[in-house]
């Protein structure tokens, strides 16, 4: 990352001849979470067929996405999973969730408030319900997500 007016800049604190590997989150590896959730969602986005822009959450475009209702105090799991052609970086208000799995695999992963989930992408995250409300959940492609792909996380 270069900011503006600073192009210049001496990069710091890399040897010369330094390289880099980019890596994406389905490179992530490591232990699993110790904690298991106490309620579990899966969600598989969908949508943009043939050029649409009609975009769902298990089959339903927003606002007739189904509610995602927690209890405050409780550690909810999402399991999503992208098999429309698109990226989807997905996006939850209000809270911070952790990537516990990658493609199946348990991962005491990193925290995230966005995760981009590709095209047959599957990923598990956690949060915990701390933070009474009516949240949004929703991809940050605003097309996508004027499309449909969006839920509401509830409190009861
Ligand atoms: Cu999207």
């Amino acid at each position: 990352m270069v900011y503006e007016a600073h192009e210049a800049d001496p990069v710091q604190g890399l040897p010369s001849g330094a390289r880099f590997r980019p890596v994406r989150s389905a490179d992530l590896a490591g232990p699993p979470h110790p904690a298991g959730p106490d309620r579990s969602y899966a969600l598989t986005l969908s949508g943009g067929m043939m050029g649409s822009d009609v975009w769902t959450i298990n089959g339903r475009s927003y606002p007739q996405t189904d509610r995602l209702n927690v209890r405050p105090g409780e550690r909810v799991r999402l399991r999503l999973f992208n098999m429309s052609m698109e990226d989807h970086p997905m996006h939850l208000h209000g809270h911070t969730f952790q990537v516990v799995a990658v493609d199946g695999r348990p991962v005491d992963g990193p925290l995230k408030d966005t995760l981009t989930v590709r095209h047959m992408e599957q990923y598990e995250i956690e949060f915990v319900a701390n933070n009474p409300g009516v949240w949004l959940f929703h991809c940050h492609n605003l097309v996508h997500m004027g499309g449909g792909l969006m839920a509401e996380v509830h409190y009861r």
